[in-house]
């Protein structure tokens, strides 16, 4: 499979780390996001997708888009381990808190939108990292009630295995860190993130050990 992403995106962090939990072997096509490269802009990315946006997955003849559409693909073409919990209530409540974060929380943070704010309405970086700010802080404390309600064992958002919900809160931790937004009010996501980070599949997804990650 060909991954094309970026290492600071956190939707395409979301499907590395599948991809590692699942154990399929992947190559990585940089798509690196900052101006003046901009690939996601360019003709030849925008034939693969037309929205602008990774990641895409490419596996054999099929070009994925949208990281969950990603994500529940490998989880039916590759079952084991499973990151869906058995019965139907019980999984509905784990793509509730990936939705939570990859449709209500993500979306309001990404990068066209903060430069939307830049170009758009001359807000200063102050003003910028007000919004992404406000944006976590309304989500996570929603996550944070959510976790404490639904962890299995403070090491997990659903249950007492890793799911979906898992994959998604984890990239979001680490931007929110990188922001420099607050995380002592979500304990328990704290808790839940430090032992996920501490998983190889999670470790070998980070940011920081891909091999297009760079400083600026
Ligand atoms: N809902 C999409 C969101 C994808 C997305 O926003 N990707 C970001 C990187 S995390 C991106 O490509 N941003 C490019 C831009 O904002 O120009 C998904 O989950 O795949």
């Amino acid at each position: 499979m060909r991954l094309y992403g970026y290492f600071r995106s956190s939707a395409t962090y979301r499907v590395r780390i599948a991809l590692g939990l699942k154990g399929i072997a992947w190559q990585t096509e940089v798509v690196d996001l900052r101006a003046p490269a901009s690939v996601q802009h360019t003709r030849e990315f925008r034939a693969l997708n037309p929205h602008g946006l990774i990641p895409v997955l490419v596996d054999g003849e099929h070009t994925l888009t949208q990281s969950l559409a990603i994500l529940e693909y490998l989880e039916e073409t590759h079952p084991q381990p499973p990151l869906l919990p058995r019965t139907p209530a019980e999984r509905a409540a784990v793509r509730a808190l990936a939705l939570a974060i990859a449709c209500d929380i993500h979306p309001l943070d990404n990068l066209r939108v903060l430069n939307y704010l830049r170009t758009q309405f001359d807000c200063e970086e102050d003003a910028v990292n007000a919004w992404y700010a406000h944006w976590i802080a309304l989500g996570f404390a929603a996550l944070e009630r959510d976790a404490l309600r639904l962890s299995g064992d403070g090491r997990h958002m659903y249950g007492d295995s890793v799911t979906l919900a898992d994959v998604c809160i984890v990239p979001q931790m680490a931007n929110a860190r990188r922001f420099h937004c607050d995380t002592t009010p979500y304990p328990a996501l704290r808790a839940i993130c430090a032992h996920l980070e501490s998983l190889p599949a999670f470790a070998q997804a980070a940011p920081q050990v891909q091999p297009d990650a760079s400083p600026a």
